[in-house]
């Protein structure tokens, strides 16, 4: 399998934890990809039309996108049923922390291309505040979601969430809102899955 893939991309690094976890990482290549909101890279083009990473192309030849679609088709070559509950109120949970922490990083994205890719004089404070507010908003939620037990996507995305906080975001303080968090995250980050899938130097 090769993944087109970038060390600062938390959406890839879901899918590498999960790789990690199901001990299929090395059967993964990884495709160091650039991407861009505003360029094309008609590479990647030729293989996920939304010029996104991650896109992952399957040893038959075909290409999945986008994260939550990968993972759960490595949790299937795995037997399935093992990061993705196969049924009831253990998958529905784990699905709705899945968006959860997929929705906060996409917030936390869109304020990313704006304060890093959007030219100065073109910037609008007010968009970066209502996506800003958006990720609060969805750490607190996270923050009364049970996350402990069997390590689930939910868990494994709210941890790459909380990565990429640290990441590009090491002031916003949300060690200090969200305590109980914080404490669930310590025990996370140290597991060998995060350890070795941890951004570059910012
Ligand atoms: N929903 C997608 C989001 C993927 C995504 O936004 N990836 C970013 C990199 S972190 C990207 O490729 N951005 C390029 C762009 O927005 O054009 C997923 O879960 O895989």
């Amino acid at each position: 399998m090769k993944l087109r893939h970038n060390p600062a991309s938390p959406y890839v690094r879901k899918v590498m934890v999960v790789a990690h976890e199901l001990g299929l990482a090395g059967r993964i290549e990884l495709l160091n990809t650039a991407v861009s909101p505003v360029e094309v890279n008609a590479t990647l083009a030729a293989e996920n039309p939304l010029m996104k990473i991650p896109a992952l192309v399957t040893d038959d030849g075909q290409v999945l996108f986008d994260s939550p679609v990968i993972c759960e088709y490595l949790d299937n070559l795995s037997g399935g049923g093992k990061v993705f509950p196969s049924a009831g109120k253990a998958r529905w949970t784990a699905l709705r922390q899945q968006a959860l922490g997929d929705g906060i990083l996409d917030a936390l994205i869109l304020c990313r291309y704006e304060i890093a890719a959007r030219p100065e004089d073109k910037r609008f404070a007010g968009w970066t505040d209502g996506q800003m507010k958006k990720a609060h908003q969805g750490l607190a939620a996270l923050e009364r979601e049970d996350l402990s037990g069997p390590r689930t996507i939910g868990a494994i995305t709210a941890g790459c969430t909380l990565g990429y906080l640290d990441f590009r975001f090491p002031n916003d303080g949300w060690r200090q809102r969200h305590p109980k968090l914080a404490e669930w995250y310590r025990g996370v980050e140290a597991l060998p899955s995060m350890q070795a899938t941890k951004p570059p130097a910012s």
